[in-house]
């Protein structure tokens, strides 16, 4: 009891040290900008691969960001990205990046084995960084690279996209008005068959896999939609031979609250229509449930009143199907990170707040191995 007292005075005490440094850093930048708040933040991209292409178009919707320069160890890909976006420069060092530019915040798109070094660097060039999931291989690295913000007292924000899809925000809204009255039981389940390797390569030669790359969103939401979890036990396939790490894997959370949750996840499903990225989502209350099916329809039931929208996602002008979820997702998320920025107030996927979603990761994959329920562990 003592300690579980003194850890929610840690956390208080940590929370408002940050919302100061943050406020601090606003500060800063107003006087760094000239006092002058529509001159717009000064950005650069890091990573100039598959995905660091819808960074950039969103950053182009943002008028309160500028990307001035862009940055990827294939000095090819970056030139490349640089006259694509008629972004100014294109480095192919990220210290010559930070050595010569006056940067306002940094967006990491690089996979996560560069993550640590990359935020160290932002770090100690006081630079306001938002960088890509997963946050590292490791929890040490995950903890060195939230350590490192902390200490410099620079913001991170983790680019946790799944929690700013248009449907999640929606259910998210019905949540907060409180029609459901307390949950008692969750279900996110993302089951595709789509080739992810074709994009992203990597993927098959990752030995964790599925939980790690996608799985890390949905436990994400669980925590978003029904609060901390106690323990979870999961179980893990691979059922497409040709790759490294595990393909399926299905998960039991008990939750602090006292709901359960089933987060389910495989990229191994073959069915009459290919839903993917779409997620779907069903939460019980006392009072009602919410359920987000096919084709992003949302369907809530409280006092038995049926509601049926759709809660799709927008087509952004650059977007593509299927991916346009996601793409808006990344709007979304970098529309956050600036408005938080400006703010002085600390992102909600914060570095700190990520670290308890990469937990969950680590539990799933230890109860896999250990065939046991296991507790999400702390910092
Ligand atoms: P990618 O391999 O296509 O691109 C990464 C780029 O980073 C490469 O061009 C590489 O040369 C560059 N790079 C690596 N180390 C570097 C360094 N030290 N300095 C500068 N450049 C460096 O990868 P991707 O598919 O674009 O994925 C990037 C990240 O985005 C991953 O972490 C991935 O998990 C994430 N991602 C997120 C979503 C989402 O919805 N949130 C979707 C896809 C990918
Ligand atoms: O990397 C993954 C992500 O974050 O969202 C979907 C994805 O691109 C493939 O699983």
């Amino acid at each position: 009891m003592v300690i579980k007292g003194l850890v929610i005075i840690a956390a208080v005490v940590l929370d408002q040290v940050q919302q100061r440094m943050h406020r601090r850093f606003a500060l800063q930048m107003r006087g760094r900008l000239g006092g002058d708040m529509a001159k717009p933040f000064r950005g650069a991209v890091i990573g100039c691969g598959f995905f660091a292409r819808n960074h950039l178009h969103a950053w182009r919707e943002i008028p309160e960001a500028e990307i001035v320069a862009v940055c990827d160890i294939d000095a090819g890909r970056a030139e490349a990205m640089r006259a694509d976006f008629a972004v100014p420069r294109a480095y192919a060092d990220a210290d010559m990046l930070f050595a010569q530019e006056q940067l306002d915040f940094v967006d990491i798109v690089t996979t996560m084995a560069s993550h640590r070094s990359l935020v160290e660097l932002a770090a100690r060039h006081g630079v306001p960084t938002i960088v890509q999931k997963p946050l590292a291989p490791s929890w040490e690295d995950c903890l060195a690279i939230v350590r490192a913000a902390e200490a410099a007292g620079v913001p991170l924000m983790v680019h946790e996209n799944f929690r700013f899809q248009a449907p999640m925000r929606a259910i998210r809204d019905v949540l907060a008005s409180g029609r459901l009255g307390p949950l008692h039981f969750g279900r996110i389940s993302f089951r595709s068959g789509h080739d992810v390797y074709a994009n992203q390569p990597y993927l098959a030669r990752e030995e964790r896999f599925i939980i790690l790359d996608l799985g890390i969103h949905l436990l994400d939401l669980a925590r978003v939609f029904l609060g901390e979890v106690v323990n979870l036990d999961c179980v893990t396939q691979r059922v497409n031979a040709a790759i490294a790490g595990e393909d399926v894997a299905t998960t039991l959370m008990r939750h602090a609250s006292g709901a359960t949750s089933l987060v389910d996840m495989s990229y191994a499903t073959r069915q009459a229509r290919e839903p993917f990225p779409e997620t779907f989502v069903r939460l019980e209350g006392r009072d009602g449930t919410v359920e987000l099916g096919d084709d992003y329809r949302l369907t809530s039931v409280t006092g038995g009143r049926v509601e049926e929208t759709s809660v799709a996602p927008p087509l952004r002008p650059w977007a593509a199907r299927p991916w346009h979820a996601l793409q808006d997702s990344v709007y979304h998320a970098e529309r956050h990170f600036i408005d938080a920025l400006a703010a002085g107030r600390m992102p909600e996927t914060s570095g700190a707040d990520n670290l308890k979603t990469y937990a969950l990761v680590l539990a799933a994959y230890e109860s896999a191995a250990r065939g046991a329920p296991v507790a999400p562990r702390g910092r």
